[in-house]
């Protein structure tokens, strides 16, 4: 035969090389290897499914008929269905750092895989193009410096956030193609710190301007002012982000622009208990110096009511007044001056007063009006307008009726909901001036003619008990990203066919299209339907929900629910959606008198706030206070809005090379070293993971080089080959070991097998080194 065992053992994924590491796992211990068993009933594993839904590898002793006798490792031995058992992959696959090439693909197989790298804090691993990213919700030693340096140096290859980075950057020069790194995964999963982490990387291998370091300075202002506490993250996200980051002809970082969506304004306003508002908040109440708390009045956080509400103010470990250091510093690199600093600040404090006023019944028709107190003063002394004129903005409404102008005064909960409009607006203006500084700081004198990696951190698929708008916007835009997702992966498969020279049937893989038109189709599709019922003044919930129900109850991707409630069958699962505020939510409304008043403020940014509502006036009398009918400004509906952002995002998606980053959450206590299952599963399934590899099994999903094929196997071969060459040699193999033509191809610099067919050959290539093993123990245990 070819090779020899020496060849074979030097060979970093022999089995010999593995060992150690193996020896640390419990399933093996106990004589599991047992050397002779093996041989003498052909070694066989299988996963046999608990009736918890858990996974668990068990041990073939017998089968007959339908039925088969398996072992556990703690001895237990069971009689169980044979269909019930799926294969378990040779041992050689353990913890292989590509999940496309498990010789079986099935999702105990999956889920296994990347819970033996996790145990072993390898969080990384790749599921074919796409990488998997494990929280490891502890500090572990991959980052910094010397892994930077050794991942450029193509040092380490083994799957890493860095290798997906390094990949874009030589893509991007290469092939003068823009690329993006699009990240998804449920809240806590780990996204924004993945993307804090691709960003190091270019910063560093492409920085030397000094613009890097004012790019990385972005991520503490936009989590001060964007990021919160929830039940689900201490630092969560509220907002998903697209950053854009420029690279000169040469290669080098020029500059960046960042796109931001759909803040998650009502948190200004209301958060649920053990949660918090945004950070911002607690930082500035913990950190400004004194002379800044003067100012603004500023109380500590328990005085505030937007804040109480909830009922928590500290993260464990986080030290507000340092965070709020950090940010100001941020803002210094970022060139916000410290006057806007100021502004910035004042906006924060007169939110939270806002919050704080006040309203007493003035009228027999339970009319209201704020109270005059300091919280009402303070709200007009940090917006620069008269006390008065707040005064009226808050309890009163201007309609157009028939040309003309009547002044509606407000109720109690009406004069509530408009100042907590006039918070939440106040706050989201602020976020987007912030975003609007950064990107202006960003590319200051730069010409951005060369290419560019964007870095997608977007929200990933949610369902939740109750669903609301907020999902509904959210699952859309996964959806979208789905079908992103889909096609670059199939057009990425066909092009590693076409390169090896192999002619391939078109492999059919799931479309989302038929939800998607759900949402989009004209002038029947969830979204038009939502826009047209927004528009009508005396429509509710309920109609809304009725009509829903009238136009689409024979789509198979909608079912109507009793009430208010309807169906979306999404690509990752069901999700029942409840109408109630969804109109409300839609029309997001500002009233025109809380805009008048942002434009007569003496301060710099209401004015800039309520310049920035009324152009986003959709028609084109905009502009024109007096002209806009109707009870309200003329905004787009923040439906329109996303969905205009988000098409804007799927052409920039679309002109790059995409790489993807599935982060998974393996529990959910933030805890390090627990894997749940189910979870990870339900993950898998929901980012699509385990579409990938589905569609890689229905093409030709194990890859190996001709020379690694004919290194490993060539020492099984019976007879002579008469040429060395790997081809040749590998040719050989694959005749001797009758696998089926319709099972390989042979490429010209790889060869292509179906699901499984590597593992008939480890196993022997296995048996006839365990008997080569034994024979030479024996040999030596004569010669002692
Ligand atoms: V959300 O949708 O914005 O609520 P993310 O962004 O997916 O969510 P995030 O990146 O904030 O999650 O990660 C949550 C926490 O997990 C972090 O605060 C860290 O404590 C922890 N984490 C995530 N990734 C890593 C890592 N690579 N190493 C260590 C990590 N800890
Ligand atoms: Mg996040």
């Amino acid at each position: 035969g070819h090779g020899n065992i020496d060849q074979v053992d030097d060979d970093d994924d022999s089995p010999y090389a593995r060992k150690d590491i193996k020896s640390s796992v419990s399933r093996r211990d106990s004589g599991w290897d047992d050397t002779s068993v093996y041989n003498a009933k052909k070694k066989n594993y299988a996963w046999f499914q608990a009736p918890d839904g858990n996974w668990e590898l068990a041990k073939i002793i017998s089968v007959s008929g339908n039925e088969s006798l398996i072992a556990f490792s703690e001895a237990k031995v069971t009689k169980v269905q044979s269909d019930c058992l799926l294969p378990a992959n040779p041992e050689i696959l353990d913890g292989i750092d590509d999940l496309i090439q498990l010789s079986y693909l099935s999702e105990p197989s999956v889920l296994y895989n990347l819970q033996y790298r996790y145990e072993r804090d390898m969080i990384y691993s790749k599921a074919g193009p796409v990488l998997v990213a494990i929280n490891p919700f502890k500090t572990i030693p991959l980052y910094g410096d010397d892994y930077i340096e050794a991942y450029k140096r193509k040092e380490i290859d083994s799957p890493h956030v860095y290798a997906i980075a390094d990949t874009a950057i030589r893509e991007m020069v290469r092939d003068e193609v823009s690329q993006s790194i699009v990240i998804s995964g449920e809240s806590g999963a780990g996204k924004t710190e993945t993307a804090k982490i691709a960003m190091q990387y270019l910063a560093a291998v492409r920085g030397g301007s000094g613009i890097e370091y004012e790019i990385l300075k972005t991520n503490p202002i936009l989590e001060g002012f964007g990021n919160a506490k929830t039940s689900r993250n201490d630092n969560s996200s509220r907002f998903g982000k697209l950053i854009e980051i420029h690279f000169s002809e040469i290669g080098r970082i020029s500059g960046a622009s960042i796109q931001t969506f759909l803040l998650e304004k009502s948190r200004v306003v209301q958060c649920t208990e053990g949660e918090r508002s945004y950070h911002s908040f607690y930082q500035l109440c913990a950190g400004a110096p004194p002379s800044l708390r003067e100012k603004l009045n500023l109380k500590s956080v328990h005085e505030y009511k937007y804040l109480q509400q909830s009922n928590c103010y500290k993260i464990p470990g986080v030290n507000d007044a340092e965070e709020f250091r950090i940010v100001v510093e941020a803002l210094d690199i970022v060139h916000v001056s410290k006057e806007d600093q100021e502004n910035v600040f004042a906006m924060l404090a007169a939110v939270l007063w806002l919050g704080n006023i006040t309203f007493s019944v003035v009228d027999n028709n339970n009319h209201v009006q704020p109270v005059i107190d300091e919280a009402l003063l303070t709200v007009a002394k940090l917006l620069g307008c008269e006390a008065e004129k707040l005064q009226i903005a808050l309890s009163t409404q201007k309609m157009t009726v028939m040309d003309e102008t009547i002044i509606k005064r407000l109720n109690l909960p009406q004069a509530m909901d408009s100042r907590d409009a006039l918070a939440k607006s106040i706050y989201s203006c602020l976020f987007d001036w912030l975003v609007e500084q950064i990107n202006k700081s960003l590319s200051a004198g730069k010409r951005q003619s060369g290419k560019s990696i964007s870095i997608l951190d977007i929200y990933g698929f949610e369902s939740f008990d109750v669903n609301s708008l907020e999902q509904f916007c959210i699952n859309y835009a996964n959806e979208r990203l789905q079908q992103h997702f889909n096609h670059h992966l199939f057009k990425l498969e066909q092009e590693e066919y076409i390169q090896d020279g192999i002619d391939w049937a078109k492999v059919d893989f799931e479309d989302n299209q038929a939800c998607l038109s759900l949402f989009e189709k004209k002038p029947l599709g969830l979204l038009s339907l939502l826009d047209e019922e927004t528009t009508f003044p005396n429509a509710t919930d309920m109609s809304f929900a009725n009509k829903l129900k009238q136009h689409l109850k024979s789509n198979p991707c909608f079912r109507g629910e009793r009430g208010k409630a309807f169906t979306v069958y999404h690509y990752a699962g069901e999700v029942t959606y409840d109408t109630t505020g969804f109109l409300e939510k839609n029309r997001d409304l500002l009233h025109l008198v809380a805009i008048q008043l942002l434009s007569s403020c003496t301060c710099k940014l209401p004015q800039i706030f309520a310049s920035n509502m009324l152009s986003l006036s959709e028609k084109p009398a905009a502009g024109s206070l007096n002209k806009s009918g109707g009870a309200d400004s003329q905004k787009l509906s923040v439906m329109l809005k996303f969905k205009g952002q988000l098409f804007r995002l799927m052409q920039r998606l679309g002109n790059t090379r995409s790489h993807f980053i599935r982060c998974i959450k393996p529990n959910n206590s933030h805890a390090s070293g627990i894997y749940n299952q189910q979870l990870v599963l339900q993950q898998l399934k929901c980012c699509g993971v385990l579409e990938v590899v589905r569609i890689s099994r229905s093409g030709f999903p194990t890859r190996m080089a001709h020379q690694k094929f004919a290194r490993r196997y060539g020492f099984l071969l019976l007879d002579h080959v008469a040429s060395q060459d790997p081809l040749s040699v590998s040719v050989a193999i694959l005749q001797q070991f009758d696998i089926l033509p319709e099972m390989y191809q042979v490429g010209y610099t790889k060869l292509f097998f179906r699901t499984g067919q590597i593992g008939k050959l480890e196993d022997t290539r296995n048996r006839t080194l365990n008997g080569i093993l034994r024979v030479q123990s024996c040999f030596r245990g004569h010669k002692a």
